[in-house]
């Protein structure tokens, strides 16, 4: 199995947290052709996005059906609670996370240049984030992970967003991401004491780190 994977990608760091919480027999591997829309990859995976999973000859596309394929695939430790209604706690948090909190921060990408930025853009984005920041820290355990006391898919679809947030929003002089938001703060450091989490976030910030110093 292979995961064609971009360490910056928060949606491919989704599936790694996965993959190394599971410790899946699942290989990493970048790009073929270097380029998300070469014929190469293309011709593997059509959308031309990261990530996508090589099971063995089926190819899925898609972050959450990849993350859901690996549960089901490799049941052990459980990213996803028993009971229907605790998954679909679950599936509410990945599909806030998919639906309504990533594309604004993914909007405010294109937007990091100030000679180039379009403040409209940017104060429109960062209201309607806001706006999903307010109701994750309000959708969050009192403690602990996402679903409480049990590590889930939940925190493998915040972390590397939340991570995002963290790092990029004051380019736009935003207020911090934590602030104001108590149960928000205190996940995103509970979070990272997984190893799993800490790794493939380790593996994000020096995708991020060489990325500024090719820019400058
Ligand atoms: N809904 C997709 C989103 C994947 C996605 O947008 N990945 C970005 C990298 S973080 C990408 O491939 N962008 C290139 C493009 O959209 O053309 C998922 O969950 O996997």
């Amino acid at each position: 199995m292979k995961l064609y994977n971009m360490n910056l990608s928060n949606f491919a760091t989704k599936c790694r947290i996965a993959i190394y919480d599971k410790n899946a027999p699942v290989e990493i591997v970048g790009i073929p052709g270097n380029d998300l829309k070469s014929p190469e990859y293309l011709k593997i995976n059509p959308l031309g996005k990261t990530p996508s999973l090589d099971a063995d000859g089926l190819l899925i596309p898609e972050s959450e059906t990849i993350n859901e394929y690996l549960e089901d695939k490799f049941p052990n430790p459980p990213l996803m609670p028993k009971s229907p209604e605790g998954r679909a706690k679950v599936r509410s948090f990945t599909r806030f996370h998919d639906l309504y909190l990533e594309p604004p921060l993914r909007a405010l990408f294109p937007q990091m240049n100030p000679k180039t930025r379009d403040e409209k853009v940017v104060n429109e984005k960062l209201t309607e984030l806001n706006a999903r920041l307010d109701q994750l820290d309000k959708m969050l355990a009192e403690s602990g992970f996402a679903m409480g006391a049990e590590f889930t898919l939940a925190d493998c679809a915040l972390a590397p967003t939340i991570f995002f947030a963290v790092n990029l929003l004051g380019m736009f002089g935003a207020k911090p991401p934590l602030e104001g938001r108590p149960k928000l703060a205190a996940w995103w450091s509970h979070v990272q004491t997984r190893p799993s989490v800490k790794k493939a976030l380790g593996e994000m910030a020096e995708a991020l780190a060489a990325m500024n110093r090719g820019s400058r």
